[in-house]
């Protein structure tokens, strides 16, 4: 209990900034020593009329305290845009936000491309040159910087491009198309349950970005389920019950090693029952070997599409900034084996390969939904290209 304690205040320390003794998230056994075995395994097709063993245990929500209520936790977790604190101390605006959390990557990107312009009078061939070698390094990858650089070269010969100014100038407006092009926000109205399957890698923020978007949903009126499809990593459900008391918001949960398209079986039945908008499915983020964890990433699928026809209506792949290229590949492996529709590109405030923004939606036919750019619940944004470029230099 004390434990559990203290994750708690690890967790509301991060919503209202109040220093407490710091507490770090439960890590992930190593895959060795994980002691909760692959009960799902192999995968099977569920018989269609399977009863859910150990039954998912539905959690309530706690309801929110009114002085909570009142400009206390619950307006500081709901955005000071939502629900301003009265006499609270102000929040920095959310562009300054986003540029406080893009400064490292701003200063591995633009901080580099200063110094290469820094007092250049002409603009030619060997500056493209060094810009791209900048570019691949800021993680950009090669197919999208080879294209920037040739449109870039194309420019240049139509004396387009004078000075650094105007290099500069150029390579945001070919920044900005190419990361406005084909980008959509997440719609959730079209459909009730909107059901949005949670999936990645394990330790990418799955079940942080849950808890950021039950929020986002929560302040926005919407009704929202949780299912914590986590069953493999011991505490994974606990966490997410956690985010849930916090939210306000129901959790279905089972038991550790339990299967976990039991669990989403019975959120799939509650969200319909009860006529939630939302429901967001957390997953595990590694089972025993990589085939093991696309297998059941389908089975979940299988079970969410025929308790709620069309779903999941969102199959949100979270990729951590920080892993660079490596995130490039997660997307590669997940999008052919689990029909990604959107993605969320969570840590680009610890990392300076946000870059990598670029070679994402270079390489996949896919929108950004959100970037996270802290561990607070505004710390959620939606993507938006040209704001986010605007901040980056
Ligand atoms: N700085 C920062 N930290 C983040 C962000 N998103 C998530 N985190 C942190 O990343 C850590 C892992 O997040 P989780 O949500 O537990 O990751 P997960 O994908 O659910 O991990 P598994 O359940 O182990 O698969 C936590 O400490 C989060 O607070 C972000 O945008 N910025
Ligand atoms: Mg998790």
């Amino acid at each position: 209990m004390e434990e559990k304690k203290g994750f708690f205040r690890g967790l509301l320390k991060r919503f209202t900034g109040v220093e407490e003794s710091p507490v770090e998230l439960p890590q992930e056994p190593a895959e060795e020593t994980a002691t909760v075995p692959a009960t799902v395994l192999p995968v099977e097709e569920l018989p269609a009329a399977a009863a859910p063993v150990p039954p998912p245990v539905p959690v309530a929500a706690t309801p929110i305290p009114e002085e909570e209520k009142k400009g206390g936790l619950f307006a500081k977790l709901f955005g000071g845009d939502v629900e301003p604190a009265e006499g609270g101390e102000k929040k920095p605006g959310f562009f300054e936000r986003l540029k406080r959390g893009l400064s490292k990557t701003s200063e591995s990107l633009v901080g580099r491309i200063d110094t290469l312009l820094l007092g250049k009078k002409k603009i030619d061939a060997d500056t493209l040159e060094e810009l791209e070698e900048i570019l691949i390094t800021a993680d950009l990858g090669v197919p999208a910087t080879v294209d920037l650089i040739r449109t870039l070269e194309q420019r240049l010969k139509r004396n387009e491009l004078q000075d650094g100014e105007t290099l500069k100038r150029a390579l945001k407006e070919e920044l900005i198309a190419r990361l406005s092009h084909k980008q959509q926000a997440l719609v959730t109205s079209g459909h009730s349950p909107f059901v949005i399957l949670v999936i990645g890698v394990n330790g990418v923020g799955k079940t942080t970005t849950i808890g950021k978007l039950a929020c986002k949903f929560r302040a926005e009126g919407k009704s929202v389920i949780l299912a914590a499809g986590d069953t493999f990593r011991a505490a994974a459900s606990e966490q997410l019950v956690i985010w849930g008391e916090r939210v306000g918001v129901d959790v279905i949960r089972g038991k550790d090693g339990s299967d976990p398209s039991a669990v989403v079986f019975d959120a799939c039945k509650a969200a319909v029952a009860r006529k939630s908008d939302i429901l967001l499915v957390d997953t595990a983020g590694r089972l025993h070997t990589k085939v093991n964890l696309m297998e059941e990433l389908k089975k979940i699928r299988r079970i969410i599409g025929r308790e709620i026809p069309g779903a999941p209506h969102e199959t949100m792949l979270i990729l951590d900034a920080a892993t660079g290229q490596n995130a490039v590949s997660q997307a590669r492996i997940f999008k052919e084996a689990a029909d990604v529709t959107g993605i969320v590109l969570t840590k680009l405030d610890g990392s300076a390969k946000g870059g990598v923004v670029v070679a994402i939606r270079r390489e996949f036919d896919l929108p950004i939904r959100y970037i996270g750019i802290g561990e607070s619940v505004e710390d959620l944004r939606p993507f938006d290209a040209q704001e986010f470029i605007e901040a980056l230099f």
